[in-house]
């Protein structure tokens, strides 16, 4: 690693570990007066008269300045309580009656002999085949209870204090809670430590929802539920973070070992349960309160944020993922709550490092590319930051590279010539462009016409990215293990004079201008209004600066590729691009949303539908801003409506045979209006174009979640889209 390759980067850790360093000794300042004022009146033990010391927002702001490099000031946990015991109910030594190597009455019985063990184990499976996974605690016989509930509780409690303080080290801030029983621990104690948590009833929908904030953030975060189905509900969001490197903390609930494999209900084996789609599983031990356990759940804490962010903070799509903990719960599932004192063994300091090149391989890459016709294709994650598509940029201009720039890649906010937008539309070209030498970052392009034609053309290509070739034909040349930006700067550097073919850059800049003024003309045709391309320029013309756009899959994303044409307008497209699902997209813009005042949804309406209860989210997101966890972000979903699949048209499928509708186009003639009148959303209907400017600027800054139905047909897709590729 060079140092002038990483040095900005370092710079920004430092700035954020100072600024954490400084953060931390105001708030233990804070504290101490705290105390101080609380002793002179004569007042309760600091740890309960010391309320969270941050509001909502000033956590999400600490969240974003958060690096893995350990502040030795900061090791102690901040101290806040929401549901905080009287002195009475804290007793100094936590286990009165037990010797300090004895947790509860349920394990004692459990070695004492098999013939107990089994006698128990039957007994409280029955008991819990009886009560399911709600009141089970309050139906055990009191004395067992009174025995098992002081040592269990304070267990549980000091285990995961350790374990979520852990957590709040290391940057994360957001939790997402989908309500059960044998999740209690983790609820409470990410409620207790956090206060501002979500709440989704829809485990599926839930992880979508943290898939949207951990995308918008680039930080790890944790969603909790409880065990069964509720878990498998969480599959479909981990292959998503999977493939599209998004750091998430999958905290699920789940009975003892015991009661595994016995029919207990709502069990069944946890372990490994995402197999090889999550980056790391832990199965966690019941929990204890010894120093050795302590440190262990801090550990497994650090080694889940680390693994799962997997690159610096902010550069989620480097080499991030989802990670699975398994916590295994005994009764009583409520935990103790935090004495304020968690016991913080000191850790050393972490720096997770992106991979630099040195100068003689930079040099080498560089004499690849030089002379020959040269482009890049710039996919999904060739950006993290401004800084990011600077640096892409400043390469371009330098070694005559032209940048082909996938709408997610960040590029199309800058009105650069060397940015080339419509790359889709000059490959539809009777003879595209040839290249010797393609430089590929990021996820490749969604236009499929690029990827043919790259393949077909056999190039040089050079592979950049942090994890792997994402290769599909072997035809990788040279792979650099590096980010797209720390490359770029690399060729910038490398102390030799001389371009990429500069031929090649001028004809894709003729030939992208050219399709730019074919594109632009589209809201000029007379029989725009059945056409969502005419709509989606429009959008992109009319959206504010510094908002988000969420994209779905299929012709939404699409439209977008040929639609969104560069200019210097900043605003973020996102999309769930990694397994091109049409699920959880409601929910997972729903969750990218909290990090921006203005959201815009364009989603087809067999996407809307596939994750309709999200909707009920407009009730969690005005119970956060009414408890004071958030303002109600404004969030616009823009319904290209053509009553089914209209992909499907584009497609080999398409057929005039009875078939072709019934298992593919699939119109399901939902009435939206009535849909959002369920759920308590604005809609309106918007059916021309000038009409949708109009309705779409009036919603924009409405709190919560309003509805624009655009109705376009469904059949001729193809046709209307032939004049502009
Ligand atoms: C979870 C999931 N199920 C099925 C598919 C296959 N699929 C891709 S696009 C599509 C139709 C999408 O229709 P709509 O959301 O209305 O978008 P349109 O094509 O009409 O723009 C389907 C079923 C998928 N990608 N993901
Ligand atoms: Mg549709």
């Amino acid at each position: 690693m060079t140092d002038n390759v990483t040095q900005p980067i370092d710079r920004r850790i430092l700035a954020a570990a100072e600024r954490a360093i400084a953060r931390e000794k105001a708030r233990k300042a804070a504290e101490a007066e705290a105390v101080s004022q609380a002793a002179q009146a004569g007042d309760a033990p600091a740890s309960r008269t010391v309320k969270a010391s941050r509001s909502a927002a000033e956590r999400r702001e600490a969240g974003r300045d958060t690096v893995y490099l350990r502040d030795v000031a900061s090791s102690e946990p901040r101290k806040s309580s929401r549901f905080a015991p009287s002195a009475s109910e804290l007793p100094s030594n936590p286990h009165p009656n037990l010797p300090s190597d004895v947790e509860s009455s349920a394990h004692d019985a459990a070695v004492q002999s098999a013939d107990s063990l089994h006698r128990q184990s039957k007994a409280e499976t029955q008991m819990e085949g009886a009560f399911e996974d709600s009141d089970y605690e309050a139906v055990r016989p009191s004395a067992q209870k009174e025995a098992g509930t002081a040592g269990t509780a304070f267990s549980t409690g000091a285990f995961l204090d350790a374990f979520f303080s852990e957590l709040d080290r290391c940057g994360v801030r957001d939790y997402v809670v989908s309500p059960g029983s044998r999740s209690t621990p983790l609820a409470m104690k990410a409620f207790e430590h956090f206060g501002d948590v979500y709440v989704d009833i829809d485990e599926r929908g839930a992880a979508f929802f943290a898939l949207g904030l951990a995308k918008a953030t680039g930080n790890p975060v944790a969603v909790i539920c409880t065990s069964g189905t509720a878990v498998g509900n969480w599959m479909p969001a981990v292959l998503e973070a999977e493939s599209s490197r998004v750091p998430l903390l999958l905290l699920s609930g789940d009975r003892p070992a015991r009661l595994q494999q016995v029919g207990a209900p709502q069990t069944c084996d946890q372990l490994n349960i995402f197999g090889t789609h999550v980056k790391k599983f832990v199965q966690m031990p019941l929990p204890t309160a010894d120093a050795p356990s302590l440190a262990y759940a801090r550990q497994m804490a650090l080694d889940a944020c680390i693994v799962a962010h997997g690159a610096l903070p902010g550069a989620a799509s480097c080499d991030a993922g989802p990670v699975h903990l398994n916590f295994p719960f005994d009764e009583p599932l409520k935990p103790a709550p935090s004495t304020g004192d968690t016991h913080a063994c000191p850790l050393p300091p972490t720096v997770v490092p992106g991979q630099g090149i040195v100068p003689r391989d930079a040099m080498g890459l560089f004499k690849v590319m030089k002379g020959k016709r040269t482009i890049a294709l710039c996919g999904e994650g060739s950006c993290n930051s401004e800084y990011d598509a600077h640096l892409l940029l400043e390469f371009a201009r330098k070694r005559n590279v032209p940048l082909l720039a996938d709408p997610l890649s960040g590029l199309r906010c800058y009105d650069d010539p060397m940015v080339i937008d419509n790359y889709d539309t000059v490959f539809g070209e009777e003879e595209p462009p040839i290249a010797d030498v393609v430089v590929r970052f990021g996820r490749w392009p969604v236009s499929k016409r690029c990827c043919q034609t790259v393949a077909a053309m056999a190039p040089v290509q050079i592979v950049v990215d942090m994890r792997d070739t994402r290769d599909l034909a072997t035809s990788t040349s040279l792979f650099v293990r590096t980010s797209p930006a720390v490359f770029a700067q690399a060729m910038c550097d490398v102390h030799t004079p001389g371009t990429a073919d500069p031929a090649c850059a001028q004809e894709w800049r003729a030939r992208n201008d050219a399709a730019a003024q074919r594109i632009g003309s589209v809201v000029l045709r007379p029989d725009m209004d059945g056409f969502e391309g005419a709509y989606v320029e429009q959008l992109v013309d009319v959206i504010p600066e510094n908002s988000l756009l969420f994209s779905a899959n299929s012709m939404s994303i699409r439209a977008l590729d040929t639609f969104y044409c560069k200019r210097d307008k900043t605003f973020t497209l996102l999309c769930n691009r990694g397994l091109n699902g049409i699920d959880g997209t409601v929910s997972s813009a729903l969750g990218a949303a909290q990090s921006f005042d203005q959201t815009t949804l364009l989603i087809g309406d067999l996407a809307m539908l596939h994750d309709v209860n999200a909707l009920a989210l407009q009730n969690e997101l005005r119970m956060r801003e009414m408890r004071g966890d958030g303002p109600m972000p404004s969030i616009v979903i823009v319904v290209l409506n053509n009553n089914g699949g209209g992909i499907f048209d584009m497609l080999p499928q398409k057929s005039t045979e009875d078939y072709f509708e019934r298992l593919f186009l699939t119109p399901q003639d939902v009435d939206f209006k009535h849909m959002a009148a369920a759920f308590g959303v604005g809609y309106r209907t918007a059916s021309t174009v000038h009409g949708f400017r109009r309705i779409y600027s009036s919603m924009l800054g409405e709190p919560g979640i309003s509805i624009i139905d655009v109705p376009v047909p469904l059949a001729g897709l193809s046709e209307r889209y032939e004049p502009y590729q």
